[in-house]
């Protein structure tokens, strides 16, 4: 049966001034997001992961069909296995498959072939794209799928963020091994994979710049 039913939005109109003063909060706090490749082996509850992944869930999606799913790894051997096969997909990355200018542009990132990371950070999110969902072994039709779950992820580090943690968006490639690994069924394509936890004492970051706001932005007053 088709719901059609609607309910009265949630939202409560706050002051001008609350509204200046929150959206440059959010701005103050979000800057100081950086991605982080050296964790602590510091372990965090089940229950905050779980809240993170909630927060992702919230995003929006194509006709909301959510065409996501979260897998969360704390498992020794699971996150030991994973990075055994993503430091293998990624040496051949680094010494053949990537470009001279690819290799150049990462190179102000110290980034290689080792992935320490993916067994030192206590918590490992995997997230697939789902191309279509299947009920009952009938094809459902998923829309805007890279979008959705893009937006997801956003909402997903903004949360890790917001938590006291940090994060790396880990794109290994290509991703086929995730999903044997974790055993997730065809209709499922891995997306990302983000390690999550504390960064390791004395922790160091690249020194970046982000573009300015007349460099990302063009304002029609
Ligand atoms: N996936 C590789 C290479 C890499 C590519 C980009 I684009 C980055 O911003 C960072 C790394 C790796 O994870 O090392």
């Amino acid at each position: 049966m088709k719901d059609n039913s609607f309910i009265p939005l949630a939202f409560k109109k706050l002051e001008e001034q609350e509204i200046r003063e929150r959206a440059l909060n959010f701005y103050e706090n979000i800057k100081s997001r950086r991605s982080v490749r050296h964790f602590s082996e510091q372990s965090i509850p089940k229950e905050v992961i779980e809240h993170i992944i909630l927060s992702a869930g919230t995003a929006p999606s194509g006709a909301h069909k959510q065409p996501w799913i979260f897998c969360a790894v704390s498992n020794k051997e699971l996150k030991d296995k994973i990075r055994k096969a993503a430091e293998e997909e990624e040496y051949l990355n680094y010494t053949k498959r990537m470009s001279e200018q690819w290799l150049k542009d990462l190179e102000p990132f110290n980034t290689n072939w080792e992935k320490p990371m993916l067994s030192d950070a206590p918590w490992l999110i995997i997230v697939f794209r789902k191309a279509f969902d299947l009920v009952e072994g009938e094809k459902i039709k998923n829309y805007y799928i890279n979008e959705s779950v893009g937006i997801a992820c956003g909402f997903l580090l903004a949360a890790i963020h917001e938590a006291g943690l940090v994060s790396l968006t880990h794109t290994p490639s290509p991703m086929q091994f995730l999903c044997e690994i974790l055993n997730r069924p065809s209709n499922e394509k891995a997306y990302l994979l983000i390690p999550v936890g504390y960064p390791a004492d004395k922790c160091e970051v690249p020194k970046l710049d982000r573009k300015k706001l007349n460099e990302i932005s063009e304002f029609y007053e």
